[in-house]
């Protein structure tokens, strides 16, 4: 039911109402009042709508982000104008780069004032310009309906990603007796029969072929049907960096990720491969290993590039045959396919990679009382498959990546884009979206302290995730670099840390320190049975940089 008057309904109102027929249901953000009309229209329909308070913009969008990520359909997110948006805009970012559907709605200066820089006046077209798929600004009321509805359609047609609406705030105190727009479509491009069956035809040509995974615009059932086209032509499949759960890792043709801390023998592998068949990735500079893995514009492998937007063919890679189309569009053709390889004559190309891959997972020994490696290994093997396994940036990344096998389709919450303090909010989203699934958290110290904040928005919506910090007390990350182009010179890379069982404790969560690795598995039983929000503190040795490398080995080579 509209929230109709006789003079029609208030511009807060009509947006709301347009995104409750978009099929919303939740909504995050952090009140401005710049929007209060909004916040107005929310509450009248609260019990349709959840809306999540945060306690900064960057948690509150990368919360939305999540959400875009789990479900397919665009995040929401309100902020207020000027300082609200520029916080925000970090997760603009990761929607950009994660291709993620996300709608991002700001608070804007009332009209009859725009252009006097007036107080927290931004001009949003130029701000966002170079990271919104689409930016642009609601000037009249009756524009609403047509202008959510394109949001939606551009957030989720082709490549997906972030739109920013902004809202001057007397648009949305102006009646309007404008009519509601259906529910969005979305547009997706579909793979013509003849370039399948060139596809078909340069597959069974192939003696050493590699399928690589990645992008946005998946859902479940095209990841169980790339994993049927992969058995089908005996393809090995690997994952681009951070899009790991796009197979499941124990499918016997998972072969790894292609990413930072990557396996070498799988660099191997692709450096030796005659034919390479992307599907959805860009194959970007964190999994090429800095644009060095193909040759560019030509690649020595013949490339099959599959992509949801016309526009990355031929971005930077020449393919042998582009295919323009969305990766589940494609799953679906391609699982139907029947291939008339010789699978016996290419096993061997497929086990060594298989087995390359499963020594790769095997913890190593490390220095210190806590081997990151085996307690990854050790939730490998003991959580549900479909538990949420969330991170940020930084160096513990690589231990996650490297030794936990994803099995279900969006159990990796991860920005691609590489930003710290992602892990936090993403944990919350998907705890508020599925609280029968655990959500876990890996943060670095850093990391965590980006959006540590929002433990208190957790605790406020009894989203119980579990929060494992690995505090080596420093930025490791910035620390390994400054110690290959700098040695012995450890400047502005180390932290002092507050202590965080105590500022967890603060928060309302149940904290504990885990000093050896052997004591790990307790705590984690009683995080998960604690009933509140959960934070696990493991101290680390700031000697150890990656599961391979100390600052020794830096500083002896
Ligand atoms: C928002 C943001 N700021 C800065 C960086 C640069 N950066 C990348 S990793 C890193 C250090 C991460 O430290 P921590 O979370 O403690 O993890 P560690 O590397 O110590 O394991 C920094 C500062 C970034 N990626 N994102
Ligand atoms: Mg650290």
């Amino acid at each position: 039911m509209n929230v109709l008057s006789s003079k029609g309904r208030t511009g807060g109102q009509v947006l709301v109402d347009a995104l409750r027929i978009n099929g919303v249901r939740t909504v995050y953000c952090v009140p401005g009042e710049s929007f209060l009309p909004v916040l107005d229209a929310l509450y009248l329909i609260r019990d349709e709508i959840d809306l999540i308070t945060c306690r900064q913009e960057g948690g509150a969008t990368h919360m939305a982000e999540a959400y875009g990520k789990i479900t397919g359909e665009p995040g929401i997110c309100f902020v207020t104008r000027g300082p609200g948006s520029t916080n925000a805009s970090i997760a603009v970012h990761t929607a950009r780069q994660d291709s993620t559907p996300l709608i991002l709605f700001v608070g804007q200066v009332e009209r009859g004032v725009l252009g006097r820089e007036a107080w927290q006046e931004l001009d949003y077209r130029q701000m966002f310009g170079s990271i919104a798929k689409w930016v642009d600004q609601v000037d009249s009321a009756d524009r609403l309906p047509e202008m959510i509805s394109r949001a939606f359609s551009v957030a989720t047609s082709g490549r997906p990603g972030p739109v920013v609406l902004a809202l001057p705030e007397d648009m949305l105190f102006e009646l309007s007796t404008v009519k509601d727009a259906q529910k969005y479509q979305s547009s997706q491009a579909a793979p013509t029969q003849e370039s399948l069956m060139e596809m078909q035809s340069l597959i069974n040509k192939a003696k050493k072929p590699l399928l690589i995974l990645g992008g946005g615009g998946w859902n479940a059932q095209a990841t169980l049907d790339i994993a049927v086209f992969s058995e089908s032509f005996g393809l090995p499949v690997a994952c681009v960096f951070r899009r790991q759960d796009l197979i499941n890792n124990q499918h016997p043709n998972y072969v790894g990720e292609i990413g930072l801390g990557m396996n070498p023998k799988l660099l191997e592998q692709i450096n030796e491969s005659d034919l390479l068949i992307i599907v959805g990735a860009r194959m970007g500079e964190t999994s090429t290993n800095g644009y060095t893995l193909l040759d560019i514009p030509n690649p020595k492998q013949a490339l099959i590039h599959v992509h949801g937007d016309v526009n990355e063919l031929g971005h930077v890679y020449q393919p042998t045959l582009g295919i323009n189309a969305s990766p589940i569009i494609f799953a679906a053709a391609a699982k139907k396919l029947k291939s008339s390889r010789a699978l016996s004559e290419s096993i061997d190309w497929l086990n060594t990679a298989r087995q390359n891959y499963l020594n790769f997972i095997k913890p190593i020994e490390t220095i210190g009382e806590i081997n990151l490696g085996e307690i990854v290994a050790y939730l490998n093997t003991t959580i549900p498959d479909d538990s949420y396994i969330t991170n940020g940036a930084g160096n513990y990344t690589l231990w996650v990546q490297r030794f936990f096998q994803y099995k279900k389709f969006r159990t990796q919450l991860a920005p691609t884009s590489g930003t710290m303090g992602y892990g936090l909010p993403a944990a919350i989203a998907a705890k508020i979206e599925h609280p029968e699934r655990l959500s876990i958290c890996f943060a670095g110290d850093g990391c965590f302290l980006m959006n540590g904040q929002e433990l208190a928005t957790a605790v406020q919506y009894q989203a119980n995730v579990i929060i494992i910090v690995v505090n080596n007390s420093m930025y490791g990350s910035i620390r390994m670099h400054q110690e290959r182009h700098y040695p012995n010179n450890v400047w502005g890379s180390t932290l002092s840390n507050p202590n965080f069982i105590d500022l967890a404790k603060a928060y309302g969560a149940h904290a504990e320190l885990v000093e050896k690795t052997a004591d790990f598995p307790a705590a984690f039983e009683r995080a998960k049975n604690a009933g509140r929000p959960a934070l696990i503190e493991m101290q680390t040795s700031d000697e150890i940089l990656t599961p391979r490398l100390t600052v020794s080995d830096l500083r002896r080579s």
